[in-house]
């Protein structure tokens, strides 16, 4: 590649203090140094001079340069013999991590013919951030995890060199996680996120965690990862009754399948670890077996069979509820069923004595009959009161509660 066009003119005091000075090798060689990235017209170095060449023959013994490859990245003004940027020197894309990197330049006179190599070498600033692999990373942690489970994390890239890409990592100050980085500086395998407390999902189901990663550039430069945890959850929840124990009264005469009561237990959990089967705890009384059922899924329990309150006047109905986890938990509650009394039975009249027949001259007062009433119902309902036919010659006398003499 041929540099034959003048270039700017001189470069500017500013530019000047950042370049380094050239020197001759023993060889006859020109090194020279220049910052990636420096704006076009950057002073490179005074190369016809360096090489021991007057500006004044440069035209005439068709000086040129030669850059195998690197097209026309720098360029000499043939006026002043100074090389100088021409055009964007990215080191990244020369050399990539490469910690050396220069472009090498073919000087070439006529009359008589003479060949100068001369380096440049590219020096790298800090033009690259960090990079990470992905912008969001999902990671996904069951609730159970002690604390100081570690979960790896992959580290970000730089594509400088040196302190250019030296990276120091940090996540946002969190009581449930913090960063465990090796000080190994290629390794980013060795980037892990640590559990610092328990977790549990029941509380908190997603932490948000932004992790940074800084150069040693100065200025330096910064990328980041958002970090999106997941809690999964596990059965640490058992279901539990809004009440320990549930007093409801039914009436003796309840129709066959009438709600007696609805249960509610609740479960934190999430999914099939906070799903809820209600059933009698076992063993069930056959007493209760046979008066009540209850529906598994909402809790109701309602009457299967009769209901006698001179049966059976209280039911006690132990109740547990399971959820579906792997591993079930289970809540338990007892449900006290008082069977209310209807007047569904009538009064039983029992003669117990009787003396027949009654002599004509008998003596007023004469016992004729002892006689017992009762009722099987309760309260009034139970409350027998025992007359006689009108005009007869006969008294009813009671001698006791329920029990009357004629
Ligand atoms: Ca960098
Ligand atoms: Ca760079
Ligand atoms: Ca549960
Ligand atoms: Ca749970």
């Amino acid at each position: 590649m041929l540099f034959w066009r003048g270039g700017p003119g001189t470069p500017s005091p500013l530019l000047l203090l950042l370049l380094l000075a050239a020197w001759k090798t023993g060889s006859g060689q020109v090194h020279y140094s220049v910052l990636e990235e420096a704006k076009h017209g950057t002073f490179v170095g005074r190369i016809a001079q360096d090489l021991g060449l007057e500006l004044a023959e440069l035209v005439p013994r068709l000086f040129r340069v030669a850059s195998k490859g690197h097209g026309d990245l720098l360029e000499v003004n043939l006026q002043n013999g100074i090389l100088f940027v021409n055009s964007r020197i990215d080191r990244e894309e020369l050399c990539g991590r490469s910690l050396e990197c220069s472009i090498h330049l073919e000087v070439i006179v006529n009359k008589p013919l003479q060949v100068f190599h001369v380096e440049v070498e590219v020096k790298d600033i800090n033009d690259n951030p960090p990079v990470f692999p992905e912008s969001k990373k999902r990671i996904i942690i069951a609730e159970s995890r002690p604390p100081e489970t570690r979960f790896p994390l992959d580290g970000a890239s730089d594509a400088d060199i040196g302190v250019n890409s030296a990276l120091t990592y940090r996540v946002d100050p969190n009581e449930y996680f913090a960063l465990d980085t090796q000080n190994n500086r290629e390794q980013t395998s060795s980037l892990s996120l640590v559990l610092r407390k328990s977790l549990d999902r029941e509380q908190i189901q997603e932490h948000n965690l932004v992790l940074t990663a800084t150069d040693g550039g100065k200025p330096e430069l910064t990328g980041t990862v958002q970090l999106l945890i997941t809690i999964l959850d596990v059965n640490d929840n058992a279901p539990e009754f809004d009440q320990y124990i549930y007093k409801v009264t039914v009436l003796e005469n309840a129709f066959n399948g009438t709600l007696v009561i609805k249960l509610n237990a609740t479960d934190l959990d999430d999914g099939t670890n906070g799903d809820i089967i209600y059933s009698f705890r076992r063993p069930v009384s056959p007493a209760v077996l046979y008066a009540f059922i209850i529906n598994p899924n909402s809790g109701e329990i309602r009457t299967r069979g009769k209901l006698d309150f001179e049966e059976k006047k209280l039911y006690e109905i132990p109740v547990e509820a399971t959820d579906k986890g792997n591993i079930p938990m289970a809540g338990h509650c007892t449900v006290f069923v008082e069977i209310l009394d209807i007047n569904d039975n009538t009064p039983e009249i029992t003669i117990t004595s009787l003396s027949l027949p009654v002599r004509e001259d008998a003596q007023v007062g004469t016992v004729i009959a002892l006689i017992s009433v009762s009722d099987r119902d309760s309260g009034v309902n139970g409350q027998v009161t025992c007359s006689l036919t009108p005009r007869v010659p006969f008294k009813l006398v009671s001698t006791f509660k329920n029990y009357y003499s004629l």
